[in-house]
């Protein structure tokens, strides 16, 4: 009989997950010897591509010796904690990778903390070993501190180090091994993570921890069976969270091997699989056996704590650029994205606005950067944490903050963080003249933080986050403290004009761009707003004075992405998302109308 084991792969960002599993991939056998493999395969949608990063946790499944290994890769970023949290219930065991230079971050708290309240026993995996600063004993001090902190069992912190460099390829038990592949690592694997306990014999028991959408097949759940086994065409019971039962068949059946998903007729308890035939499969839903039904509980569902108003695009560009621009539209698209993303919700709201909560501006940007490519067009308003109510106290998100930053700017972080309501926890030199500082800091207080960290640091600091707990609400929080430079016009940017304009502030436009009145050009270096012309050409007198327009020198715009536009607007603010561009504007376009309303 086939022996199983099921692991997932967790890491703060970009600590090596999914070069991991692409090793794990490779050498185990799954390619063909010529077959040409992408770096980081399981990063398969394009945006993950583009990004370098993974969104969507994925499962993949590799044969070593006599067992199939299960490997789920999860994503590292914390805006997707709470998907790594779910996933974590369907395996045995996890590889916890942590780099071997930036040692333990936010995000490996948050999921080794996960981790051990499920019980499971980390494999701790100290990656990137290659790079010249690594220092692994430093490292794996960090995650032992970071055990016994966090209320690891005996079993728990008798973990297993592996040293490795999943980019090159080789794990190794002892920095001194010269070991050239991932051999002890997959042994530890074998060795060290439980067979999962279930019997084949047992009645049906299997739970989703994942969804997909296919046209031909609907709704593919993927699932873990804990007991029995399941074949295609079986008529089985779906158990709803809520308690709801439906009757149903199996339309197909799909196994995990390596890359490929192929169907199949039958699988057993421990294993992988993905299955249709339920238009109501929802994440956390059980599949049991109708004659004998014992439903799994139900899977905890993170709560939103940041919410995003989406709102049909009505701005005198509106429906120049993009496909879909309708209320109707937006509604529609909406409503399927929360179909199979559980993480999120949504609300209509009045005049084609909707309220979309997720967990954080990453979750709800990748939405929005979705649907632009998509050919949508919308607004989108400032981000708003989500303000809850318990035993009658407002209760508001807060975030543990790491920040990574040279020597000379830690007292202009620590200041500016200060006005934000962050309160320090720790501060610790790392050697090389930089300073890592921890904080709890209300969600709220990160808003438009980012902008002004990169601008104060010299773009040399690095901060990361990941959700703490929802506490009291606090005091006010400081916002933007620069007015906006708006245009006064409609009409096409001209170099002259915005020449002029530069020592006003940062532009967010180059030449050639179409602008509006109430078009928001760039961050003024005062706290107020100003209303400006930057389509003024230079009055042509009748002498040209030859060489003076090539004086002109223009600063560079400031890049103004959908995330850093997002954190840098004030509500009376929006941005205009198209698929060909990203705009900033006044909500009011009119600038009397705007000034009366601001009174
Ligand atoms: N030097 C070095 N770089 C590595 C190693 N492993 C991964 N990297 C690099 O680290 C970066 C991030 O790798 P990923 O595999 O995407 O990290 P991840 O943990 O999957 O990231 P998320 O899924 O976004 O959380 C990539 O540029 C990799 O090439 C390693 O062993 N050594
Ligand atoms: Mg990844």
């Amino acid at each position: 009989m086939q022996e199983f084991r099921n692991i997932a792969v967790i890491a703060h960002v970009d600590h090596g997950k999914t070069t991991l599993v692409d090793e794990l991939l490779k050498q185990s056998g799954t390619f063909t010897e010529h077959q040409k493999v992408a770096e980081r395969v399981m990063d398969s949608n394009d945006l993950e591509k583009e990004r370098g990063i993974t969104i969507l946790s994925k499962n993949t499944a590799i044969h070593y010796k006599n067992s199939k290994i299960n490997i789920i890769d999860t994503p590292g970023h914390a805006d997707f904690g709470g998907e790594v949290e779910r996933v974590l219930k369907m395996v045995d065991g996890v590889l916890l990778l942590v780099d071997a230079q930036e040692g333990v971050m936010p995000q490996t708290k948050f999921v080794l903390k996960k981790a051990l309240s499920l019980g499971l026993k980390p494999i701790v995996v100290i990656n990137k070993i290659d790079k010249p600063a690594a220092d692994p004993e430093r490292v794996v001090d960090e995650v032992f501190d970071l055990l016994v902190a966090l209320d690891a069992n005996d079993e728990q912190l008798e973990f297993p180090v592996i040293y490795a460099a999943a980019k090159e390829g080789y794990a190794k038990l002892d920095m001194s091994d010269e070991n050239k592949n991932l051999i002890p690592l997959f042994e530890t694997i074998l060795d060290f993570v439980p067979a999962p306990t279930g019997l084949p014999t047992n009645p049906l028991q299997l739970q989703v921890f994942t969804l997909d959408y296919d046209n031909y097949v609907g709704k593919i759940g993927v699932a873990r069976i804990f007991n029995g086994t399941i074949k295609k065409n079986q008529n089985v019971m779906l158990a709803k969270a809520n308690g709801e039962t439906l009757k149903g068949r199996i339309s197909k059946l799909i196994g995990f091997q390596g890359l490929e998903r192929i169907d199949i007729d039958e699988a057993e308890s421990g294993d992988i699989v993905a299955i249709a035939g339920f238009d109501a499969l929802d994440v956390g839903d059980s599949v049991v056996d109708p004659n004998n039904p014992m439903p799994l509980d139900p899977l905890h569902i993170e709560e939103p704590t940041l919410s995003v108003m989406f709102a049909v695009n009505n701005s005198p560009f509106a429906g120049l650029e993009g496909k879909y621009v309708t209320s109707n539209k937006l509604d529609e698209r909406l409503e399927a994205e929360m179909k199979t993303n559980i993480a999120m919700k949504y609300e209509s709201g009045d005049e084609g606005q909707f309220k979309v909560s997720g967990r954080g501006e990453l979750q709800i940007t990748i939405l929005a950067e979705n649907m632009r490519r998509e050919g949508f067009e919308f607004s989108l308003g400032r981000p708003e944490v989500i303000i809850k109510e318990e035993n009658g106290v407002k209760m508001e998100p807060y975030e543990h903050l790491v920040i990574d930053v040279p020597d000379a700017h830690t007292g202009t972080v620590i200041e500016k963080l200060g006005r934000k309501k962050a309160e320090m926890v720790a501060m610790n030199p790392t050697g090389d003249g930089q300073t890592r500082i921890e904080f709890e800091i209300p969600a709220r207080g990160l808003i438009g933080f980012r902008g002004q960290f990169l601008t104060d640091t010299k773009g040399e600091g690095v901060m990361n986050h990941s959700f703490l707990e929802f506490r009291a609400l606090s005091g006010a929080v400081e916002h933007r403290k620069n007015g906006a430079l708006i245009s006064m016009e409609d009409g096409v940017a001209v170099g002259y004009s915005l020449f002029n304009l530069q020592d006003r502030g940062a532009l967010f436009i180059g030449p050639q761009t179409k602008v509006y009145k109430g078009m928001i050009i760039g961050e003024h270096a005062r706290p107020n707003d100003l209303d400006v012309n930057p389509i003024k050409g230079k009055n042509l007198t009748n002498v040209r004075s030859s060489g003076a327009d090539e004086a002109i020198k223009l600063v560079p715009p400031r890049d103004m992405a959908l995330e850093l536009a997002l954190e840098w607007i004030e509500n009376d603010e929006l941005v205009e998302v198209t698929p060909n561009t990203i705009r900033i504007r006044k909500r009011i376009l009119d600038a009397t109308k705007r000034k009366r309303a601001s009174r």
